[in-house]
């Protein structure tokens, strides 16, 4: 058996970032498409000197526990760690790290997409013409909201949020309004942005987007209630985490015409049922988490979460700690 430290990887990553955590430890990829099930990840991080997880592996006490005291570094495979029990990682002197940056542009590109296949029914529209539904040039038929000039509510100007608004204002002259837990004077200075509370944003936006993590804060925080405060124009769209709107709520809203679409990237859960009642009302986008889904988000991912592995078992500072 090798004495070189194990890294268990709990899905196949791109091969940069695997080549280079090979060079010094020894790897074991699970190589199906679905995560491990609970059982199986606590079996396979026992004894591992490090763990690369993903947004649907949750690390806790237990799988802490199971791993022993050889486990100093969790890797966690995206921006998002609320899959990850920080402090108890902190109790057992396990490092936690996660792959801000390199992601930011595919996202925020991803938002923009969504924003505008909600706004102009491109999922029913698109069907129909494969369906063979569309018979004729019609003036009524498919009739969407514009961007130009909007306002656009940005919850959570982090590094995402703040690409995502930079596009619209950019792009289309947007108006920016957003929530963050502190006011930020380069996105008012250079965006004409403004800092508001939620209920200001709910009411005054064209379209909202979620750019928070999740939170014991933000769960829910898209509730009816908030549904109720936009306007029955409004598009809503989500590449944040599912968690952060109330499912229910917004089948609600949607088949109602409380708003008039949205856009979602995340679900809870994932992957939503295929009978999800959301998945049949045609004013509803929803895409599989792809949000990271670029070459270049990608590769830089693995190479970040390689090297955050690379440095918790030196004992150094990892480069993308939390
Ligand atoms: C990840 C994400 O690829 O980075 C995040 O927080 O949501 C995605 O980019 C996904 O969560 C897999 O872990």
């Amino acid at each position: 058996m090798s004495d070189k430290p194990r890294v268990f990887v709990t899905r196949t990553i791109p091969k940069a970032g695997l080549d280079r955590l090979r060079e010094v430890c020894e790897v074991e990829v699970w190589p199906k498409p679905k995560p491990p099930r609970r059982d199986t990840l606590l079996d396979k991080a026992r004894g591992c000197a490090g763990l690369v997880t993903m947004l649907s592996d949750k690390v806790d006490e237990t799988v802490l526990t199971a791993a022993g005291d050889d486990l100093k570094v969790v890797a966690n495979y995206a921006v998002g760690y609320n899959n990850i029990d920080v402090a108890a990682c902190r109790e057992h002197g396990v490092a936690v790290g996660n792959t801000p940056d390199v992601l930011t542009d595919a996202t925020a590109d991803v938002a923009v997409l969504l924003m505008l296949a909600a706004a102009r029914s491109f999922t029913p529209a698109a069907a129909s013409v494969r369906d063979g539904g569309w018979k004729t040039w019609a003036p009524m038929d498919h009739l969407g909201m514009e961007l130009a000039g909007k306002t656009v509510g940005v919850i959570g100007l982090g590094r995402i949020g703040r690409a995502f608004a930079d596009r619209c204002h950019g792009g289309w002259g947007m108006k920016v309004l957003y929530t963050a837990n502190s006011p930020k004077p380069d996105a008012d200075r250079d965006l004409g942005a403004k800092h508001v509370e939620l209920p200001e944003l709910l009411a005054n936006s064209d379209f909202i987007s979620l750019h928070c993590p999740l939170t014991e804060a933000t769960a829910g925080l898209i509730d009816a209630n908030a549904l109720h405060q936009m306007k029955t124009t409004a598009v809503l769209v989500n590449t944040a985490r599912g968690e952060v709107i109330d499912q229910d709520a917004l089948h609600t809203a949607l088949s109602g015409g409380k708003i008039f679409a949205a856009g979602l990237d995340v679900t809870t859960p994932e992957p939503l049922p295929t009978d999800s009642p959301l998945l049949e009302l045609p004013n509803c986008v929803v895409l599989p988490h792809i949000g990271s889904a670029t070459v270049h988000a990608r590769s830089g991912m693995a190479l970040m979460a390689a090297d955050n592995v690379l440095a918790g078992l030196r004992g150094d500072p990892l480069p993308h700690g939390v």
